[in-house]
C-alpha cells in the first residue's frame, strides 16, 4: 500500500497568556484551505458553566493526506501567543497560516518542516470573528521510490531512474535568494526517465571526441587543472569535462543515444516531487557539494564527479548542486513559468540563451539551490561549465 508521506501538520497551540476579558461566546471561527476541501469540526468544552470553543480541526477530504488543528487555551480569553510548526515528522513541506480577526489580517506565517516554530501575539478580546486560513504551498505524495541504476552502453555513464509524476517547481516569494524568473511556483508532471548519475566526465568527452574526431575543448589554466599533461592526464578522468558550448554537450549527448535533459527534468531530479531546496534538504550545507567555500576560495575548481556523497539527491544523482554549471535542452525565457504547460515542459520555441542549472565550484548557496535559472549563449564556454544526460530508454 503506497504511503503517503506528503503529510502536513500544521499546529497552532494558542496559550492563554494573560485573562482581559472573555470573549463572546458567539464568537465565529472559520478555517478554510486554498486548493483543498477542508473539513472544519469544533468541540466545545463547558468551564464553570460556560461554554468555550477547545479545538478547531482541519482536516482535508483525503484523511491522513494532510492535517492540521487549532487548539484553544480555555482558561481565559485575551491576549495569546499563538505557536505555529510544521512537524518535523512530515519532511519538506510547508504551510502559510493567514490568521484574521474580524477581518483584520493579524499574521501570516510560513513554515517549512524542520523550522522552528515561530510565536506571535494574538489578542482575541471583544473579537467577533477568528479566521485562520491554512494554505499549503503544494502537498504531494512522494513518488514510491524504486532506486534503479543501469547503464548507457555508449558511453559506460551510470543512470539513475526518475519516476513519471508531478514535482513542484520553481520558487515562492517566501523562499530566501528566490529570483522573479524562479516564479510562480507550479506543479509540474514529467514522464519518467533516466538521469546520469554524474555529470560527463573527461574520459567520457575525450571518448566522444575521438570517436568522433571532434577538437577537445580549451584546456583551462590554474586551480584543478595546474601541472596536469592535457586532458589526458590521468588525474583528470574522473573530472567532469568544463569548457564546453551547450552545442558540444548536444552533440555529444546525440552520439551518446541521450538527450540534455530539459529543465524541469533536471530540477525534478535535482530536488525531488517536493520542492527541497537544495538535493539533500531544505538547510545549506557547504560541505555537501563543491561550491565556492571549499573549492574557489581554496584555488580548487572542479572534484571528481561523486565526491560529495552527503549530498546525493533523493534519485541518487550526485552533484546537482555545484561543481559545474550543466547545460540544459531549453531555450532560457525569464518569464516562461507564467505560461508554461503543466506536462512535460520543453522551454520556449526560441530565445537567445540555453538554459544551466545547479551552481559550480565557483557558486555559493544562492546559486547551488535547484529551483535557480542561470542562462548563457550556446556558445559560451567556461571553466565551471559542464553537462550530464538523460535518456528515455524503458524504466525498471
Ligand atoms: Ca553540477
Amino acid at each position: 500500500m503506497p504511503r503517503y508521506l506528503g503529510i502536513l501538520l500544521v499546529l497552532i497551540g494558542l496559550a492563554a497568556r494573560a485573562v482581559e476579558q472573555p470573549l463572546d461566546d458567539a464568537v465565529k471561527v472559520t478555517a478554510t484551505s486554498a486548493g483543498h476541501a477542508w473539513h472544519y469540526a469544533a468541540e466545545d468544552v463547558t468551564l464553570d458553566g460556560k461554554t468555550y470553543l477547545s479545538y478547531a480541526y482541519l482536516k482535508d477530504d483525503q484523511g491522513e493526506r494532510a492535517r492540521g488543528w487549532i487548539s484553544f487555551d480555555v482558561t481565559g480569553w485575551g491576549r495569546f501567543t499563538a505557536t505555529v510548526g510544521v512537524s518535523d515528522a512530515w519532511k519538506n513541506h510547508r504551510g502559510a497560516l493567514v490568521i484574521e480577526v474580524d477581518g483584520e489580517q493579524k499574521h501570516e506565517i510560513t513554515k517549512r518542516s524542520g523550522e522552528k516554530p515561530h510565536d506571535v501575539e494574538l489578542s482575541l478580546a471583544g473579537a467577533k470573528t477568528l479566521t485562520v486560513r491554512f494554505e499549503p504551498s503544494i502537498l504531494l505524495a512522494a513518488p514510491t521510490m524504486i532506486r534503479a541504476e543501469q547503464v548507457n552502453p555508449k558511453d559506460g555513464a551510470a543512470m539513475v531512474w526518475v519516476p513519471a509524476g508531478e514535482f513542484v517547481m520553481g520558487s515562492t516569494d517566501a523562499d530566501k535568494d528566490a529570483g522573479s524568473a524562479e516564479q510562480p511556483q507550479r506543479r509540474v508532471y514529467l514522464d519518467g526517465y533516466w538521469i546520469y548519475k554524474y555529470e560527463v566526465t573527461v574520459a567520457q568527452y575525450r571518448a566522444f571526441c575521438a570517436a568522433t574526431m571532434r577538437a577537445l575543448p580549451n584546456f583551462p589554466l590554474g586551480r584543478s587543472w595546474a601541472g596536469k599533461r592535457g586532458w589526458a592526464d590521468p588525474a583528470l578522468q574522473g573530472h567532469p569535462i568544463v569548457n564546453v558550448t551547450w552545442h558540444d554537450a548536444t552533440a555529444y549527448a546525440a552520439w551518446a543515444g541521450a538527450h540534455l535533459p530539459t529543465e524541469a527534468q533536471w530540477e525534478k531530479a535535482a530536488r525531488g516531487a517536493d520542492g527541497r531546496i537544495y538535493p539533500w534538504g531544505n538547510a545549506w550545507d557547504g560541505a555537501k557539494c563543491a561550491n565556492s567555500s571549499n573549492s574557489s576560495s581554496k584555488d580548487i575548481s572542479t572534484w571528481p564527479a561523486g565526491s560529495f556523497p552527503a549530498g546525493v539527491s533523493w534519485c541518487g544523482a550526485h552533484d546537482m548542486a555545484g561543481n559545474v554549471w550543466e547545460w540544459c535542452a531549453d531555450w532560457y525565457q525569464s518569464e516562461y513559468y507564467q505560461t508554461a504547460p503543466a506536462r512535460n515542459p520543453a522551454g520556449p520555441a526560441m530565445g537567445d540563451c540555453r538554459v544551466l542549472r545547479g551552481g559550480s565550484w565557483d557558486n555559493g548557496e544562492k546559486y547551488c539551490r535547484g529551483a535557480d535559472r542561470n542562462n548563457y549563449i550556446p556558445d559560451y564556454w567556461y571553466g565551471s561549465v559542464g553537462f550530464r544526460c538523460l535518456s528515455f530508454s524503458p524504466g525498471p
